[in-house]
């Protein structure tokens, strides 16, 4: 196997965090996004879709979405479970996953990558140059402001995002949270629940 990625942008550290927690370690290429070299030739020939991370397995199948890598390691290596263990554990914890993706993930990108000159015609990633839409802007952050007091209700009935214990979603949610940050945001000050699962899932990945 082997995986390519780029440790500080958030989906590498989403599989960086749980590859840490599971005690697995890979052959791994750091494909510099700074200099762009997700777009090379020689990145596009072994992910078309030219994002990270992306983990070539070793019969040569490509994976590049984080949740299905979760999935695959997670049966390759069934120790320290973290996506739940029970069948409908493991439905909640990629509901979770899943939606914290569409909804969270997609909104701090949005506002990133729509405002800003440094991803001018970069406002998707890909192989093809998408133009800025500076209103995207402000549905982002709407979005987000309507996401974190749900967050925070749920936390408040419960100490982890899915079932009884510390899964992929919790690790996904923690990464979301320092992403934030990218664009100046951070967990209302309202949201103590939200707040106080910060503080044990920052500890859990420690
Ligand atoms: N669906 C993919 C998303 C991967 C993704 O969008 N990765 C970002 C880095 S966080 C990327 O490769 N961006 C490339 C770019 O901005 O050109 C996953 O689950 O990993």
């Amino acid at each position: 196997m082997k995986l390519y990625t780029y440790d500080p942008a958030p989906n590498p550290r989403r599989l960086k965090l749980f590859l840490k927690l599971k005690g697995i370690e890979i052959e791994t290429h750091q494909v510099d996004m700074m200099t762009a070299e997700q777009l090379s030739d020689d990145y596009r020939k072994i992910n078309p879709s030219c994002t990270v991370p992306a983990l070539v397995t070793d019969d040569g199948t490509v994976l590049t979405e984080v949740i299905g890598m979760y999935v695959y390691l997670e049966e390759l290596y069934p120790e320290h479970s973290l996506l739940g263990s029970t069948a409908l554990e493991r439905a909640q914890t990629i509901s979770e996953c899943h939606h914290l993706f569409s909804g969270l993930m997609m909104s701090i990108a949005s506002v990133l990558r729509n405002r800003g000159k440094s991803f001018i015609n970069r406002a998707l990633p890909g192989p093809q140059d998408v133009p800025q839409i500076p209103e995207l802007v402000d549905r982002g952050i709407l979005m987000i402001n309507h996401t974190m007091p749900r967050l925070d209700a749920h936390l408040g009935t419960s100490n982890w995002m899915a079932g009884n214990n510390f899964t992929v979603a919790d690790i996904d949610l923690l990464v979301l949270i320092e992403f934030l940050s990218w664009i100046k945001q951070s967990i209302p000050d309202e949201c103590t629940h939200l707040k106080a699962w910060y503080e044990r899932a920052a500890a859990q990945v420690a």
